[in-house]
């Protein structure tokens, strides 16, 4: 697949394909390599399998309250003194005056002020969700958090927390720098240096407050240091899973007199240090290209170079252009969704957290990001679309507002869209069982009556098939409540059964949690029910395609699923990794699905119809006697 020049690299390309972590000597080989192209397509492939033809960016605003800065870091040309004729302070009014309620995120951060109280702080994050609820606030590195906490004598703990009250969601990645005590010393000696900014995010993740995480790369430091940032990284993301995103940041030369004003950082450095940050971190799932410090055109590039995410439209951006990069203060919406779809790819505006608002393309196909979607996908000889990934339930969403032309649809959400949407025959069914469909339970199903059950924030259907089986076939009544539902959630023991699917689904038959004895295959209790296959998801297309573009799709479908169930090929290994499933498992789970649907298939979806109705129904009336009982 890929014809590398540089054959030092084909060893790490097997640990990439793996799904293998790449260690340190790995790295430095990457960086010494002139096989540019090679390392750019490595990246680009692992990026295609976290996430598909998308590119994500968020309609954001960045804030930057004052300018005035008790530090005097050398590579720094925003900070300013006190009595500085460009020192500048805004007032909350200010703030608040330069945000509108289209934007999902404000992203502050800005210097550190000899004289501000800590309510100024809190009160600044408060008043921005008091005006603007729908806003998500990004707020203070971890150098200004370590600030407030050393000058308003609180500990970590207590400054993240009164912020995350306040209505804070997550940290921005500044201040990082790059990890390396020679380097700190000389040009930032005043800032806190990696052990502290890494114990800051491990707090803040604990705290349940996800953060990113940044590289200021291209000015003094060597490859050696830049490597051993991302081992420091990928470490910590290891044991806390809180990093959301990593940002490489090309140094703005301007005037630090570190080098010369017009000594950018080179293309090729840039689109390495995109590549080899998205093959490093393997356990990060978004890379950024950010606009505002590589240009337009680089970041178009590096699109192909591993990166799946622009930020955003980024208003009023100034740390950078004091130094003197070069794209326009505001680059429109409509700008970054031109720039991404010419390189390609799906422009997804999302919030703060990667939930996917809106797609901005034609031609998209839904693709539910779990495993037992691969012989769909392994062999679709597709030139026409892009491929959007992402869980069973965003897709839902995206499908009912129109955003996707095909794809697998949950089956509820396609119920919800049978006007504009028709199925080819073909799905996701779980025969008499499924595997990856399971509730975790402390007691025998029938006794969960009145408890509590946890259910995976992923599932549209699955969650609809719980309520059927617990409430119309045993007659229970339940509280549910949605949940991110992984093996490191702290509260799931505190639930008495959770619902989980898909590959978070397979990795708990492998890692057992204690306490939950009980498990139930969701598609095994509709078996032993109905006697019938359950169908989870359907191939959806929209009814107003051309029936031309309707019958490619259905050829394209049929020959993937022949070539992937008549070939001999191993499922790659990448799988085995990040499932911990070995290949003959792989085999046997993807062996039990059923992919096409015949006649028991469309008998079982009719059914299931009648009750998911009859559930609404009955909710619908117990919300009324609840309304007359008030
Ligand atoms: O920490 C300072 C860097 C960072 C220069 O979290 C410079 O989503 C280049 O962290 N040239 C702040 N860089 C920006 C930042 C960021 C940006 C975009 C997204 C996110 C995010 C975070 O800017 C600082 C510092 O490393 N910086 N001076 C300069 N002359």
């Amino acid at each position: 697949m890929i014809n590398f020049r540089d054959k030092n690299l084909i060893p790490i390309w097997e640990k990439v394909q793996r799904g293998e972590e790449l260690s340190f000597e790995d790295g430095i080989t990457l960086y010494k390599s002139s096989d540019i192209i090679s390392i750019g397509k490595m990246a680009h492939w692992l990026q295609r399998e976290k996430n598909g033809d998308a590119v994500y960016f968020v309609v954001n605003q960045k804030i930057e309250p004052t300018n005035i800065c008790v530090l005097s870091c050398k590579f720094c040309d925003f900070a300013v003194k006190k009595n500085s004729p460009e020192a500048y302070e805004m007032t909350i009014e200010e703030i608040l005056s330069k945000l509108h309620p289209e934007l999902l995120e404000v992203h502050i951060t800005g210097g550190l002020h000899p004289d501000w109280e800590w309510e100024y702080y809190v009160g600044m994050v408060r008043e921005i969700k008091k005006h603007f609820p729908k806003i998500d606030v990004k707020a203070f590195t971890a150098v200004e958090i370590d600030f407030f906490s050393k000058k308003f004598k609180k500990s970590i703990e207590e400054v993240l927390l009164e912020l995350k009250e306040a209505g804070l969601r997550t940290l921005p990645g500044g201040g990082a720098e790059v990890f390396s005590e020679r380097v700190r010393r000389l040009l930032f000696n005043q800032k806190i240096g990696a052990k502290r900014w890494l114990e800051i995010h491990k707090k803040a993740h604990e705290l349940g407050i996800r953060s990113n995480a940044t590289l200021l790369y291209g000015h003094i430091e060597t490859i050696e240091e830049r490597v051993n940032h991302f081992l420091l990284l990928r470490n910590l993301q290891k044991e806390t899973g809180g990093f959301l995103s990593f940002i490489p940041l090309a140094f703005q030369p301007g005037d630090t007199g570190i080098k010369p004003r017009n000594q950018f950082t080179s293309a090729i450095d840039d689109l390495k240090t995109i590549a080899i940050s998205r093959l490093m971190l393997h356990n990060f799932d978004h890379i950024k290209a950010y606009w505002i410090m590589l240009t337009e055109e680089l970041a178009a590039v590096a699109l192909n170079f591993g990166a799946d995410d622009m930020d955003g439209t980024v208003g009023g951006e100034r740390i950078a252009h004091d130094a003197g990069a070069i794209t326009p203060m505001q680059l429109a919406k409509n700008k970054l969704i031109k720039i991404i779809n010419d390189a390609n790819k799906i422009p997804v505006e999302r919030d703060i957290f990667y939930k996917p608002v809106r797609l901005h393309s034609n031609n998209v196909i839904g693709r539910v990001s779990y495993l037992n979607t691969l012989p769909f996908f392994k062999y679709l000889d597709n030139r026409e679309y892009k491929i959007f990934p992402a869980t069973p339930r965003q897709l839902g969403m995206l499908f009912k507002d129109g955003n996707i032309d095909a794809g697998i649809v949950s089956l509820v959400d396609f119920f919800e869209k049978e006007n504009d949407f028709t199925y080819l025959k073909y799905g996701i069914v779980g025969n008499k069982n499924v595997k990856s469909v399971l509730l975790y339970s402390k007691f025998p199903i029938e006794q969960l009556d009145k408890k509590s059950i946890a259910v995976t924030d992923e599932t549209s259907t699955s969650f609809r098939l719980l309520q059927v089986l617990l409430e119309l076939k045993y007659g229970l009544d339940v509280v549910y409540v949605r949940e991110k539902i992984s093996a490191r959630e702290k509260t799931l023991p505190n639930f008495d059964a959770f619902l989980t699917i898909g590959d978070e689904a397979l990795k708990f038959l492998k890692n057992k949690l204690d306490g939950f004895n009980y498990i139930y295959d969701l598609a095994q209790l509709w078996y032993d029910w109905k006697n019938l296959p359950f169908v989870f998801a359907v191939w959806a297309v929209k009814k107003d395609l051309p029936q031309t573009k309707i019958d490619a799709l259905d050829k394209l479908l049929n020959d993937a699923l022949n070539k992937f169930f008549s070939s001999t090929t191993e499922i790659e290994e990448y799988y085995n990794v990040k499932i911990g499933f070995t290949q003959k498992e792989i085999q046997d789970y993807l062996n039990n699905i059923v992919y096409r649907l015949g006649e028991k298939e469309i008998q079982s979806i009719s059914l299931f119809k009648e009750y998911y109705q009859t559930l609404l129904l009955k909710h619908s009336e117990e919300e009324k006697k609840v309304k007359l009982s008030h």
